[in-house]
């Protein structure tokens, strides 16, 4: 048995909490109209709504809402732009449907307003970074989703260096835990990620995911989210359109190598992956 650590994780929100001891697919919803891969399509509330609804009849057991594109180059949204793109899908959202909500973000304006309006777990890829941002997790009681990131997303990929990449990601991971603790968060309500994609080259990424199981043995519930990531791209020289399969093997190994949560585009397929993995997993 590979297992040295915990495989029955529950993990503490505000008014619930989620079963851990299975993997779970987290269903990515851009509320973004700059967004990469599905630009243009969840332009208004009800369009995103739609999409989150069917990826939960798909079998989503998370979904994630963003309104702020983290790629290279998109542009800066304001508070009240955020607010404006992502909290009508969280209110229409949780008033359709019991599932978990994500609110994928760094400004704890958009965090508060986002709990408040029913979202579940804070997924914050700077690891609660700006000031403030620790004292929402703290009122509100949400789980909170603790990302790395080198360098900040307009620069991270211009020219990313690591000694020792995936002991550079351990060390980050544990010091924001560490302040996460020292706040008076709960180790129950703390999900860990690499962070594929930011501020890492395609080499520091295989690095990282090959050594998947040192970051699980860290004890809390891992996230992994390489969904249509260029770590696939350019490996197989194929448009985000045509990444699928690649993603679907990467999510396989991920869960195989103990990651509690897939965040992912296709929810159907990443469902089905989990769910023989996990009986795999059971001999
Ligand atoms: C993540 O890994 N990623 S947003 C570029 C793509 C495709 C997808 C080039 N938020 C993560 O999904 N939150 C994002 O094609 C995240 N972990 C967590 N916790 C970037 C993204 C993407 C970027």
């Amino acid at each position: 048995m590979p297992f040295l650590v915990k495989n029955n994780m529950k993990l503490k929100c505000a008014t619930r909490t989620i079963d851990l001891s299975t993997p779970k697919v987290m269903g990515i919803i851009n509320a973004t109209p700059d967004s990469f891969s599905d630009g243009g399509f969840n332009l208004n509330a009800e369009k995103a709504v739609e999409s989150a609804l069917q990826m939960v009849k798909d079998g989503a057991d998370i979904i994630d809402i963003g309104g702020e594109s983290s790629r290279p180059g998109a542009d800066n949204v304001s508070v009240e732009e955020e607010l404006n793109r992502v909290i009508p899908v969280i209110k229409i959202l949780r008033s359709s449907s019991t599932i978990p909500i994500s609110i994928d973000t760094v400004k704890p304006e958009v965090m508060k307003a986002a709990v408040e309006a029913g979202a579940d777990i804070i997924n914050d890829i700077s690891a609660l970074s700006a000031p403030g941002a620790i004292n929402v997790v703290l009122q509100t009681g949400a789980a909170v989703c603790l990302m790395h990131m080198q360098g900040k997303p307009h620069t991270m990929q211009d020219n990313p260096v690591y000694s020792d990449v995936t002991g550079d990601v351990i060390h980050y991971l544990q010091q924001r835990v560490e302040f996460c603790m020292k706040s008076g968060i709960g180790a129950n309500q703390i999900i860990l990620d690499p962070g594929f994609g930011f501020g890492k080259t395609v080499e520091h990424n295989y690095h990282l995911f090959a050594k998947l199981e040192s970051i699980v043995d860290l004890g809390y519930p891992v996230l992994v989210g390489v969904s249509r990531k260029s770590m696939i791209g350019n490996v197989l020289d194929k448009p985000v359109q045509q990444r699928g399969a690649g993603g679907l093997a990467l999510a396989a190994i991920a869960v195989k190598m103990g990651a509690k949560i897939i965040r992912a585009h296709d929810v159907v397929h990443t469902a089905d992956v989990c769910k023989v993995i996990l009986e795999l997993m059971k001999y």
